[in-house]
């Protein structure tokens, strides 16, 4: 059986692109193979954030793991700082990453593009060696992930190869696996840039209220003509609109092309902000039901056992392979 590892930073709100490039996934995954999936708390850390703020974004986002209809007997859920051997892992790692490597991470330019160099945290930048951790901690096979996280997932597997090349066949070599349509969902308001929680311009907020999402939708960015058509190059923000669509429903772009062919915009919007908010809406009901009970904590202990286990064993292996005495 195969095994998938993932997470998210409990760094903001959780978006309708974190829903739909990588919880949506998560969910259709969770009968496929064994399935951990944590909160990356202590890659949230990387920039400034707010104590209290930490903590509700981490409980939120194991509500709505469950909300978004992962089984909690079926998924190991756990929060990254409750298993050490991320950490500790991470010191070891380090080791064989070069700075040149981590200095080109698109990632690590978006982010501190316009801060001082002075001032950059060194977290922010040995974030892929702490994430290339958390992958291979867990002998994983697959990280489902969205197309941001990619290329942080490539470092991991450079890391592998480098680490067994020297110690032998201690790290499993992991992939990553993308959704199909909706692995890079665009801000409404510039289409040409990612929908992202820490840089809220044109989001789309799991927790906004419905009639906001609708307005939102509705007065998204679109392009010059009439048609609705897949073309990123010259419709970037139909062709968004068309992903969410199709993400959503599982109905394919061309199908979607077919259906809405003579449509006006606005019309085509209608319908956008009809699917965005059903599912919304149910996601907030089953969100308000399990927020209001004591199933996280169970939720949280049974996965961080479940993590801890295998994730000790590895760094055990580790520790021994680089002459640490053990
Ligand atoms: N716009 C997006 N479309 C599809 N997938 C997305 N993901 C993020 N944005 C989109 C995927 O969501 C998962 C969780 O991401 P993360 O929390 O680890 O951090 P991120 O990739 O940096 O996501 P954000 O929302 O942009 O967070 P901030 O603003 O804090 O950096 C990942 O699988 C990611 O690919």
């Amino acid at each position: 059986m195969s095994r998938y590892i993932s997470g998210i930073k409990p760094t903001g709100h959780l978006t309708l692109g974190n829903y739909i490039g990588a919880i949506k996934q998560f969910v259709a995954l969770q009968n496929e193979g064994e399935l951990f999936l944590f909160v990356a708390d202590l890659h949230a850390l990387t920039l400034p954030i707010n104590p209290q703020d930490l903590r509700k974004n981490s409980i939120d986002i194991i509500a709505l793991y469950l909300a978004s209809g992962l089984d909690k007997d079926k998924v190991n859920i756990f929060l990254q700082s409750d298993v050490p051997a991320h950490s500790e892992l991470a010191i070891i790692l380090q080791n064989y990453l070069y700075m040149g490597e981590l200095s080109r991470m698109t990632q690590f330019k978006d982010k501190t593009q316009k801060m001082n160099s002075e001032a950059i945290g060194v977290g922010i930048f040995t974030y892929p060696i702490l994430m290339a951790g958390d992958i291979v901690l867990y002998d994983a096979d697959y990280v489902p992930v969205g197309d941001d996280q990619v290329q942080h997932v490539e470092l991991a597997r450079d890391l592998v190869r480098r680490f067994n090349n020297r110690y032998g066949e201690i790290l499993k070599m992991p992939k990553a696996v993308k959704v199909k349509n909706g692995s890079r969902i665009m801000s409404l308001s510039n289409p040409t840039v990612k929908m992202s929680k820490s840089d809220p311009k044109g989001d789309i907020f799991l927790d906004d209220d419905l009639k906001v999402i609708r307005k939102k939708i509705m007065s998204a960015v679109t392009d010059l003509g009439h048609e609705i058509k897949y073309d990123v190059e010259e419709k970037p923000g139909i062709s968004n609109l068309l992903t969410i669509y199709s993400a959503l429903t599982g109905i394919s772009i061309p199908d979607l092309e077919k259906k809405f062919a003579g449509y006006m915009y606005g019309q085509f919007k209608q319908e956008v902000a009809n699917v965005v908010v059903d599912e919304i809406d149910k996601l907030k009901k089953n969100y308000a039901e399990i927020i209001n009970s004591n199933i996280i904590d169970e939720v949280l202990n049974k996965g961080k056992l479940a993590a801890s286990k295998i994730a000790e064993a590895t760094l055990h292996r580790v520790q021994k392979a680089v002459g640490l005495y053990k």
